[in-house]
């Protein structure tokens, strides 16, 4: 057989499945796994493809299979585990040679990556790869950091497994060092505050109109055909949908209202606290997860406060649903203005250069958070004039023009109600904040002057000023 024209470490669910698209699409690959049966087994298991798959025992074989330079992809469990794979591997590779993490990295730990293979002739490249199971198999949204030059060696490869939009291929080179990484931490946050508020809006039908989960399902079904369309939309219509084979009930209504946080959505809110970007839906949503996983206490404040009745005086039903829909619109608007937000921010701390339009390109197949929406944010940073924020930008001023005012709607009627609304109240906050000429931080600034002199700049004047304080206004 050819040598391999890439290599794939770490036979996971990932791994393997990235390796069969890569095998699908015409390139020979060369595939390792710690677990030597777990090598074997993915062979067996390769079917018309096994011919192009070099299973291989060791590391050395592994190596010695692959075209030089040769490009490695690492897709095994995030954090150490890499480290240790690339501590073996190093020896073995030559220079020249691309070491590819493609799991879930800090891109800190991808910036400390690049910095320990500097000097020693190889090369690092740190990837997000986005799109679970199904896009590894079929066609993932790849961001890309590192050289330029050792993307040019993995482009065609690359190129070939994403997923396409209209023919366009979802992956992209988006910068160096932690570029890839830290864009794909920003995707996972603002997937988290997409997946919050339609869970939000879910409790709204089910609780507060008193809707069946088929019922909802079917609402989102028809949403999931106007300018909500998206992946998300569509498997939460799927989901609502489906039946539990035990219990014959709707599978939603047996699970448990517990979910985890794994790293990817804090590390972009903490990333965004230390820019001191405000990223207040994605925030929510992360402390929502962790709200949800305090189940036993919530039972205890429920049975010490009683239980909120959730009933929304919803007027209007058919009415109430529209503006439900444009209260998400709203919601994501906002969201997504803060996770666009937060890599410019980045871009311009970690001199990345990140290409906004392109992101917004490369995210409408194959990942998580896939929508049309992605071509309109796609569109507003196509413009020359490139935006301060989404919320500025004319393709989405007239569709907020619209839809603030159901969301303000949506979450009044919600907070009377108690029910929670974090994310897209979060959503509502930032917008009222962001559109608000004169806010009230002239208090604040007031304040700090009296207890610390620190200082503030007076309306229309240049320079630092104090009190005093003790004076009555005297007009
Ligand atoms: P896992 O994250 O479950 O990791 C399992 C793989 O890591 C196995 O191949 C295992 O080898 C290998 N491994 C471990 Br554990 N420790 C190792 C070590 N010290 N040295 C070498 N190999 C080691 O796999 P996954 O779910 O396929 O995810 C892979 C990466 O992709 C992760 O970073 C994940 O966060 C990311 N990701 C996952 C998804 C998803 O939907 N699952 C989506 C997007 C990104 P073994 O067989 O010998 O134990």
């Amino acid at each position: 057989m050819a040598q391999a024209e890439i290599g794939v470490i770490g036979l996971a669910v990932m791994g393997a499945n990235l390796a069969l698209n890569i095998a699908e699409k015409g390139f020979p690959v060369a595939v390792y796994n710690r677990t030597a049966e777990t090598t074997a087994r993915f062979h067996a298991n390769a079917g018309e493809l096994a011919g192009r798959v070099t299973p291989c025992a060791t590391l050395a074989e592994f190596v010695a299979a692959i075209r030089p330079p040769r490009p490695v992809i690492i897709m095994v469990k995030a954090g150490d585990p890499v480290d240790q794979q690339i501590a073996l591997l190093r020896p073995l590779l030559s220079a020249g040679d691309i070491i590819i993490d493609a799991g879930n990295a800090n891109f800190r730990d991808t910036i400390r990556r690049f910095a320990e293979l500097d000097g020693s002739g190889l090369t690092f490249i740190g990837m997000g790869v986005s799109g679970g199971e199904e896009g590894a198999r079929h066609g993932p949204s790849i961001m890309v950091g590192g050289a330029a030059q050792s993307y040019a060696r993995v482009e065609k490869v690359l190129t070939a497994i994403a997923a396409k939009y209209r023919g366009e291929a979802c992956s992209a080179w988006l910068g160096p060092g932690g570029a890839g990484h830290f864009v794909k931490t920003v995707h996972n946050g603002i997937e988290y505050a997409d997946m919050q508020m339609i869970a939000e809006i879910y409790g709204l039908l089910r609780d507060g109109l008193g809707f069946g989960a088929k019922e909802i399902g079917s609402i989102f079904g028809c949403w999931n055909e106007g300018r909500l369309n998206s992946y998300l939309i569509e498997i939460t219509a799927a989901v609502l949908a489906a039946g539990d084979a035990r219990t014959g009930r709707p599978m939603v209504d047996v699970i448990l209202d517990r979910a985890g946080q794994k790293g990817t959505g804090r590390w972009a809110v903490i990333e965004a606290q230390m820019m001191g970007v405000p990223a207040t839906a994605i925030e929510a949503a992360v402390a929502a997860r962790s709200l949800s996983a305090m189940k036993d206490e919530r039972e205890g404040a429920e049975a010490l406060y009683g239980a909120n009745s959730l009933r929304l005086d919803a007027g209007d039903r058919t009415k109430f649903v529209g503006e439900l829909e444009l209260a998400l619109l709203a919601g994501k608007v906002a969201a997504y203005a803060q996770g666009f937000a937060v890599m410019a921010t980045a871009s311009k701390e970690f001199s990345w250069n990140l290409p906004m339009a392109t992101i917004a390109r490369i995210w409408r197949a194959g990942c998580i958070i896939r929508s049309q929406f992605l071509d309109t944010i796609a569109s507003a940073f196509q413009s020359p004039a490139q935006p301060a924020n989404l919320l500025v930008a004319p393709q989405f001023v007239t569709l907020m023009k619209e839809a603030h005012g159901p969301l303000r709607h949506v979450v009044s009627r919600s907070t009377l109600a108690g029910a929670p609304v974090p994310a897209l109240a979060a959503a509502l906050a930032y917008f009222d904040s962001y559109r608000q000429g004169r806010g009230t931080a002239n208090l604040i600034q007031a304040q700090r002057d009296f207890f610390g002199a620190h200082g503030f700049e007076r309306e229309g004047e240049p320079g630092t000023f104090h009190g005093p304080w003790g004076n009555p206004p005297s007009a």
